[in-house]
């Protein structure tokens, strides 16, 4: 069995929560979100788990595809969510632990995965439910290439299904 130990200060019962409701599906890319600009980081198949009622905590997940020099996420915000943070989850021994991350690192031409059971943006304090079939804009900030906003697709299971090259 699994044990979750999440700590994350005062905010330990939601981040706690959270940490039940990820799994450990691997999301797999698919929808060409849209055109990629060239020249700088591109963030592909983003999308979150619909909340239950009660939830005020919810979880990001997408790829991020390096461009032709190094970047940095910084920082992440949503009109949904009065906080966004970047979260790691990690095994330790048996116990799953939910960290915060002040940034990540991209590398040049290297894909960073936002994963369940990995890293994800935490959305904390939802104003709105997540609801299968809606969606709603992130903005992603990075140190080289600034704000980069993205549509994320509230969906019941990462978007593995729809997979195609
Ligand atoms: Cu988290």
């Amino acid at each position: 069995m699994i044990h979750l130990s999440c700590n994350s200060g005062r905010r330990g019962l939601m981040a706690f929560a959270m940490c039940l409701l990820i799994g450990h599906e691997q999301p797999q890319a698919q929808t060409p979100a849209k055109a990629p600009q060239k020249g700088q980081v591109q963030i592909q198949d983003a999308w979150a788990r619909p909340t239950v009622p009660g939830q005020t905590v919810g979880g990001g997940y997408f790829r991020i595809d390096g461009g032709p020099t190094a970047d940095r996420l910084t920082a992440a915000s949503t009109d949904i969510a009065q906080v966004v943070e970047l979260h790691t989850m990690r095994m330790d021994g048996d116990v799953m632990r939910m960290r915060q991350l002040d940034s990540v690192d991209v590398p040049a031409n290297q894909s960073v995965e936002f994963k369940p059971g990995g890293m994800h943006v935490m959305l904390i304090g939802l104003k709105t439910p997540l609801k299968v079939g809606n969606s709603f804009p992130i903005t992603l900030r990075f140190e080289k290439a600034g704000p980069v906003s993205v549509n994320v697709r509230v969906l019941p299971a990462p978007p593995a299904a729809e997979h195609k090259h």
